[in-house]
């Protein structure tokens, strides 16, 4: 074998011999880079005679060809290869579980989903959202619902105050959402028919107390609203949110600032067994307060209480939580544990309707 045949069989066995794309380059460059061994062989050409170029020329020029062809196909082989091996490692199981999205693994706290319960069922009696702020001024929270100065009532909510202002007004958290009545009755005309959900404070914390703590109220004011008005709501109310089609009430004297007279209600129950059971039994729970708004309320809310008369009443949000969901503690509640959440909670998509079922 010559040595040009020599060389041919060499290079031709390492470019098949290449395992990938970067030995394959390390071949090219060995066999015709600047300094590899055919371009070496291609420099004597120069000092060679006449008659020697002219079989050597072409013999070199064709090896050259050939080598950079081999090398050409042996790179499409590669990249195949490389493709095919991509492919393989980086399938797909069409066949796992999809990941489940936040809709199906969110839960609607306890708190919201019974607020989104009764504002529902007051909606559907033509109620509308009412909101005010959580900061409010002595006036709305204490003076205008008929807490005089100095008046122990004022003392029974355990008041969160802040630092008096330049003018030695003590702010406050607000103690319940009766504020927000006030401010609607200053700023809208009779008739009012108005629920208000929202957050409230008192210095209070146990199994069943918590500083901060959720409310419904609920106002109605026009020319006729009466006590008869008043029970009918609140039967309607009970029925629907205890989702059941008879409920005995029992509605018993009591004393709130902003309201006479005043009217405790509490719900036929069964304490017999492990478990409270509403709308059977001799035993009787106290679920809500409620009363036909004090004239001098209406007086502070801008409207003539020889003219307009109102009801109103209020529902503690956490408590009747607790009573229809069976919770137990209320503290977890605001602890934000996520084995809670999924055992308590409620899913997103689930929104409590009257026609569509409020809990279920
Ligand atoms: C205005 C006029 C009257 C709202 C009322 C109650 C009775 C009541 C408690 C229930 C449980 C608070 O969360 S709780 O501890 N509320 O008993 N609330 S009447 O009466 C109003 C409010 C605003 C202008």
């Amino acid at each position: 074998m010559s040595d040009i045949e020599q060389l041919e069989a060499d290079i031709l066995a390492q470019i098949e011999g290449a395992g990938d794309e970067t030995a394959l380059e390390n071949v090219r460059v060995g066999a015709i880079g600047k300094k590899g061994a055919l371009s070496e062989q291609m420099k004597t050409l120069g000092k060679m005679s006449a008659e020697e170029r002219q079989v050597m020329g072409p013999l070199l020029n064709g090896l050259k060809a050939k080598v950079t062809e081999a090398i050409k196909q042996r790179q499409d082989v590669l990249k195949r290869a490389s493709i095919e091996t991509r492919l393989a490692s980086e399938k797909v199981d069409v066949t796992l579980p999809v990941r489940a999205n936040p809709l199906e693994t969110g839960r609607i706290h306890p708190i919201s989903q019974v607020m989104d319960e009764i504002t529902a069922i007051f909606a559907d009696m033509g109620f509308t959202v009412a909101e005010g702020p959580d900061i409010e001024t002595d006036y709305y929270n204490f003076t205008a619902l008929n807490f005089p100065e100095g008046h122990p009532a004022r003392e029974m909510h355990d008041t969160f105050f802040f630092n008096p202002d330049e003018n030695g007004e003590r702010r406050v958290l607000r103690t319940h959402t009766s504020p927000v009545q006030i401010r609607t009755m200053e700023t809208q005309k009779p008739p009012i028919r108005i629920v208000i959900p929202g957050k409230t404070y008192r210095q209070d914390s146990d199994a069943t107390h918590s500083a901060m703590f959720h409310q419904l109220e609920g106002l109605v004011v026009d020319e006729k609203a009466n006590i008869a008005n008043l029970k009918w709501t609140l039967m309607e109310f009970c029925k629907a949110f205890f989702e059941v089609d008879n409920i005995d009430m029992r509605f018993r004297p009591s004393f709130f600032p902003f309201t006479e007279p005043s009217l405790e209600v509490d719900l036929q129950c069964d304490r017999s067994g492990s478990e409270v059971k509403l709308g059977e039994g001799n035993d009787w729970m106290e679920i809500l307060g409620s009363g036909m708004v004090h004239p001098n309320v209406l007086r502070a809310g801008g409207l003539d209480p020889d003219v307009y008369q109102g009801f109103a009443w209020g529902i503690g949000i956490d408590r009747i939580a607790m009573l229809k969901y069976g919770m137990p503690d209320l503290r977890p509640f605001f602890e934000a544990d996520q084995r809670w959440i999924n055992h308590y909670g409620f899913r997103p998509l689930d929104m409590p309707t009257l026609f569509g079922g409020l809990s279920t």
